[in-house]
């Protein structure tokens, strides 16, 4: 029975799939967060809340950090807090009335994908991707 040979282009096909697949394995998304998430190096983050809006609407961790969060609550009279969640659980600051800074800590102790909010402005959220160990 003759032994099928695979033309040169099925072979670069492969190749090129292959490639491609190593280059995922290296890169640094293991939790899916977008390549522009501002990363916490440090277990500290200033969460700046101004005009509705937080200063950042992305942030990445590595699991099993003990996140501080500083808020940063400029808006002049208008009520604002901080409430993260996701599969850790849920942590908040109350709401309090600008210009006022917060402290929030929360243990991303589970990895996936956590948010971020005001409780009271749909405007202000963000996403937490918390990195598994490796
Ligand atoms: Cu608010």
């Amino acid at each position: 029975m003759p032994r099928r040979r695979r033309s040169p282009r099925t072979l670069l096909a492969v190749a090129a799939l292959l490639v491609g697949a190593l280059a995922a394995c290296g890169d640094d998304e293991p939790s899916g967060a977008p390549a522009d998430c501002d990363r916490i190096t440090d277990g500290a983050v200033t969460l700046v809340g101004e005009n509705l809006a937080w200063d950042t609407d992305c942030l990445r961790v590595d699991e099993a950090t003990e996140i501080t969060f500083t808020v940063d609550l400029r808006d002049d009279s208008v009520d604002h807090n901080l409430s993260v969640f996701g599969p850790s659980g849920r942590e908040k600051t109350p709401l309090e009335r600008g210009p006022i800074t917060q402290t929030l800590v929360y243990d991303a102790t589970t990895s996936g994908r956590h948010e971020y909010v005001c409780d009271i402005h749909p405007s202000m959220e963000g996403e937490l991707w918390v990195d598994p160990a490796r």
